[in-house]
């Protein structure tokens, strides 16, 4: 024997279940990771990238990588007309903002490299986030010289993204 309620019960839930909002860009987003070639005998070595947080806020809380003994998350900074570096704890990402990792400032620090990093090649990095958990990216490796500023990459209009 049917009750009314049970059929009340089923017309109410679809409207519940379109409730969710569909955006665009909803999650962590890593841009264009890439390491400056190391000459021959380098130990160290170091990455770039641009993190952009989706709704959430999130933080970078560790790196890691194959190709290093030891990867950590450093800024650089001048001291006394002398350019310097030193680890740094989680890097914040607020809600919809982007945080890039760039030559002079913050970087992706590889110690003990297993061997020097070449033009061209490229090599998988982790990155660990508080709340998005764990990302591997591809990095790709640059010529030594290679600059700050990403020309030569059609079609990829970013703007610039100052910190
Ligand atoms: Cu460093």
């Amino acid at each position: 024997m049917r009750r009314r309620s049970f059929s009340l019960a089923v017309l109410a839930s679809p409207m519940l279940s379109f409730a969710a909002p569909a955006f665009a860009q909803e999650h962590l987003h890593i841009e264009q990771p890439w390491a400056r070639a190391t000459p021959p005998m380098a130990k160290t070595g170091a990455a770039y990238l641009t993190i952009s947080a989706g709704h959430d806020a999130d933080r970078l809380v560790s790196a890691s990588t194959a190709i290093a003994e030891k990867t950590e998350i450093h800024t650089s900074f001048t001291e006394g007309g002398v350019m310097k570096m030193r680890p740094v704890g989680p890097v914040a990402i607020a809600a919809d903002k982007s945080v890039s990792f760039a030559p002079g400032g913050l970087h992706i620090m590889f110690l003990g490299l297993k061997q020097p990093l070449k033009a061209g090649e490229s090599f998988p990095l982790t990155l660990t986030f508080e709340k998005g958990g764990a990302k591997t990216v591809t990095v790709t490796v640059r010529p030594i010289g290679a600059a700050a500023s990403l020309g030569g990459d059609h079609g990829t209009a970013h703007g610039e993204m100052k910190h």
